[in-house]
């Protein structure tokens, strides 16, 4: 039995695909028996607060009057210093770059050389695609993983584009993100009546951060024009505000067709009562949200952008979309609510590749021999 590693993880704690990748790494981590040692300015919203070996350090911001803006980045990279001293950590483990990697890389030069743990920093996708342009970010970004004892990112096209954007050469593993999903807690005929959807109407289901980037101006021009509209609803699960939209649901005549839950916890209670997902998205270095739903057999249609073509295989296990076009999207969404066979063969091939090659059995023990490889130095 390989001895049993100490390891701290810094992710965002709010939802948002990163967050939720680091967290359900840490309850596999600990799964598999070692202690995961969560460092972040609020409890990630998926780490239980009860269980064994798992524990959480909580990095107090600042607000001190002369700063204008308060300051993360300082006040972390002591907590990882602290934490990695007192709990003697062999890893951590941050994910998303920017502040966390610069932070550990602060912390490590805190410490005593025998005290120091290997810093493993986990790119996810727009700290890289879009800090790592900003010449404001990039250098800072590039020293960091230049100094990281071992860089992932979540596909190979993000890979490809840190060393792109940001010139990096060193060697940067891929490690796909994964989904375990838990037994959903209400049945899939309560949620689509808490939903509102009838049993003639299809489900489309969306869920994502709303940031700019996920184009839910275009989410909702290809549900407009999805004929006929009687036959679906369109349930967004929203992790960031979607006031700004509302407007746009009245102009495009949604208001009927259009559900939002917010900040919803229970994912799995809607992914299994969807017929469809729908992403949009400008760029995306994964998408978790597309196996999520995947997990539940449930088939998306996507823009064919960034590292979605490793996720799905067009025709196959999803459909694709290779232009921004709200025609070509609707048409797509179209396609399988038409046709209940193929929606349900391609859901099947997307389930299985999701426990083949996106499972907690597939990529836990990939940062695990990670971990110990980096450790051996
Ligand atoms: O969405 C973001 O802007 C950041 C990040 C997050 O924290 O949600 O999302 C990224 O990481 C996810 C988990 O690895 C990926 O599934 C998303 O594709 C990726 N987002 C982008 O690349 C836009």
């Amino acid at each position: 039995m390989p001895e049993a590693l100490k390891i701290g993880i810094t992710c965002y704690p709010s939802v948002g695909g990163s967050g939720i990748l680091a967290s359900e790494l840490g309850e596999e981590l600990v799964a598999r028996g070692h202690e995961v040692h969560f460092i972040a300015y609020e409890r990630p919203f998926r780490v239980p607060a009860d269980a064994p070996r798992m524990f959480f350090h909580q990095v107090q911001v600042s607000g001190y009057e002369l700063f204008k803006y308060p300051d993360y980045t300082l006040p972390l990279s002591v907590k990882m210093a602290e934490v990695s001293r007192d709990h003697g950590l062999d890893v951590l483990h941050v994910h998303y770059a920017v502040p966390h990697a610069t932070a550990a890389i602060l912390a490590r030069d805190m410490l005593p050389a025998d005290r120091r743990p290997q810093i493993v920093t986990t790119l996810h996708g727009t700290d890289t695609t879009l800090l790592g342009r900003d010449p404001g970010y990039g250098p800072a970004i590039r020293h960091a993983l230049e100094r990281s004892d071992a860089v992932t990112a979540v596909s190979e096209f993000l890979r490809d584009e840190t060393r792109r954007l940001l010139g990096v050469e060193r060697a940067i593993d891929v490690i796909y993100n994964f989904f375990e999903p838990r037994s959903p807690a209400r049945s899939r005929a309560a949620v689509r009546a808490e939903l509102g959807v009838r049993d003639d109407e299809a489900l489309i289901l969306h869920l994502s951060n709303l940031r700019p980037i996920k184009r839910i101006d275009l989410l909702l021009e290809t549900a407009a024009r999805l004929r006929p509209r009687e036959v679906f609803k369109l349930a967004i699960l929203a992790g960031g505000d979607f006031s700004p939209y509302l407007h746009e649901v009245r102009r495009l005549g949604l208001a009927d067709r259009v559900v939002v839950r917010q900040n919803v916890l229970t994912v799995e209670d809607y992914l299994q009562a969807a017929d469809v997902g729908l992403f949009t998205s400008e760029s995306e270095s994964f998408c978790l949200s597309i196996l999520e739903l995947a997990a539940f057999g449930v088939p998306s249609v996507a823009t064919a952008v960034g590292g979605i073509p490793e996720v799905m295989r067009e025709g196959e296990s999803g459909l694709f979309v290779p232009a921004h076009d709200a025609d070509q999207l609707s048409r797509a969404v179209e396609t399988l609510l038409r046709d209940p066979a193929k929606r349900r063969a391609i859901g099947e091939a997307a389930r299985t590749r999701a426990r083949t090659t996106f499972s907690a059995k597939a990529i836990v023990p990939l940062y695990e021999a990670l971990y110990r490889r980096t450790m051996a130095g």
